[in-house]
């Protein structure tokens, strides 16, 4: 049983220099837990709500202050004292006292940072690896996920330079050091490919990828290829490629608007097969617009050995993913706990999706953090991938190098 003694939330900054919310946390015991949310640029439109402070002239409207003041002066007062055995009764709790569908009295990330820190808290109180404690939510044995890395970045990450909005590299080696050290070769061999291909340095997007001036997205699909080879890797073999197309940012009156070609649905579905037959593609997310639903499932009957990715479609919501089963919309997950709000609704997205058979990924946002939880929340949930952006920014690599951790204590069990 655990009793809240102390609540606080504090405006901190993520990676972009915008604000986001931190909580910490007392229990009774004296355990004491922080942790903090991270937050989207290319959101899907059924996410829960983030509460923004709406003052223009402190961070653009961005702030957080809200955010804090409902942790500090409405969740604090409603829970502290009260007796909460588990996650689930905290969370419910939590949404009962926002009252909405979406999150939109207190917000999502208010109310994803008391139940990130409250699960933290608890796990220490169990003194467990915060891994452990989120693989017990769910019943499941831990397990190491795989890598999908960003390498090229586009979209609402890079001004657009290309539609498409990132290029990933999924390493096929069997542990996190190895997959790292191999990302880092590629990584290395595609900056020095863009010095020789287009004579420019390396720019980088939100997540560090690499952000090079291709003419169109498919020379970024090229590029990729060549990297992996550049560096000495197979394609196909050492090293395959994920795609996060984010279609629902180029997809207006009905369209596809890509590289100056405007295309249907069924054209863009021709593309993305085209694609997945001539790239080594373990996945493609987002190919179709959010509410394109008739073209996802379009996608899905006809692609082989790619899986058919759900971000902005299913964004983490029950409800979502249950009408993509009844469609056959989709055959995998990305979740993101933040689209949702609480770690439970985020876990019932999970079991949902494990029990119609599709891949789970477990992702970070493009505006983040240094707290690091989603290296254990990917391994706790055993995440066929994690996705979390480049390896050359901190608040990446607090992730990876958790992981790397993660790998160790589990070699030693
Ligand atoms: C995505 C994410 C992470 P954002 O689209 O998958 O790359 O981006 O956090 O901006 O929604
Ligand atoms: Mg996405």
């Amino acid at each position: 049983m655990s009793v809240i003694q102390s609540l606080r939330a504090l405006e901190i900054l993520d990676s972009r220099g915008r604000p986001t919310v931190q909580a910490t946390c007392v229990l009774n015991d004296g355990t004491t837990a922080t942790a903090s949310v991270p937050s989207g640029r290319s959101t899907g439109s059924a996410e829960a709500l983030e509460l923004r402070d709406g003052d223009l002239k402190r961070y653009g409207g961005l702030g957080c202050r809200t955010a804090v003041g409902n942790v500090n002066h409405l969740l604090a007062p409603a829970l502290i004292g009260a007796e909460l055995p588990d996650q689930s009764t905290l969370d419910y709790r939590l949404c009962e006292l926002d009252g909405t569908d979406n999150k939109s009295r207190l917000g999502a990330n208010t109310i994803l940072a008391v139940s990130l820190v409250f699960a933290r808290a608890q796990a220490k109180q169990r003194g467990l690896p915060l891994y452990r404690h989120f693989a017990d939510l769910l019943g499941i044995e831990p397990k190491l996920p795989g890598l999908t890395i960003n390498l090229f970045s586009g979209g609402k990450h890079a001004e657009a330079q290309v539609a498409i909005q990132d290029v990933l590299i999924a390493p096929q080696t069997d542990s996190i050091a190895d997959g790292l050290a191999m990302m880092y070769a590629i990584y290395q061999s595609a900056a020095a490919l863009i010095k020789d291909k287009y004579g420019m340095r390396a720019l980088t997007a939100d997540e560090g990828g690499l952000a090079p001036p291709a003419p169109n997205d498919e020379v970024l699909l090229a590029d990729a290829v060549q990297a992996i080879e550049r560096a000495g890797y197979r394609p196909g073999e050492d090293a395959k490629l994920a795609l996060d197309v984010a279609s629902s940012h180029f997809f207006k009156d009905g369209r596809y608007h890509l590289h100056g070609q405007v295309l249907s649905g069924e054209e863009m579905v021709d593309l993305l097969l085209d694609w997945s037959r001539r790239y080594p593609l373990v996945s493609i997310e987002d190919g179709l617009a959010e509410e394109d639903w008739l073209h996802w499932s379009s996608l899905c009957s006809r692609i082989e050995g790619t899986r058919v990715l759900g971000d902005d479609l299913l964004c983490t919501n029950p409800a979502r993913i249950r009408y993509a089963m009844e469609n056959k919309a989709a055959n995998a997950l990305l979740l993101k706990v933040n689209q949702i709000g609480t770690l439970s609704e985020a876990a019932e997205a999970h079991r949902l999706a494990r029990s119609a058979g599709w891949e789970v990924v477990i992702s970070a946002r493009s505006g983040e953090t240094e707290d690091n939880w989603l290296g254990d929340l990917s391994t706790g949930w055993a995440g066929d991938y994690i996705k979390v952006g480049s390896i050359t920014q901190s608040e990446r690599l607090a992730k990876y190098n958790r992981l790397l951790e993660i790998e160790e204590l589990m070699n030693e069990e």
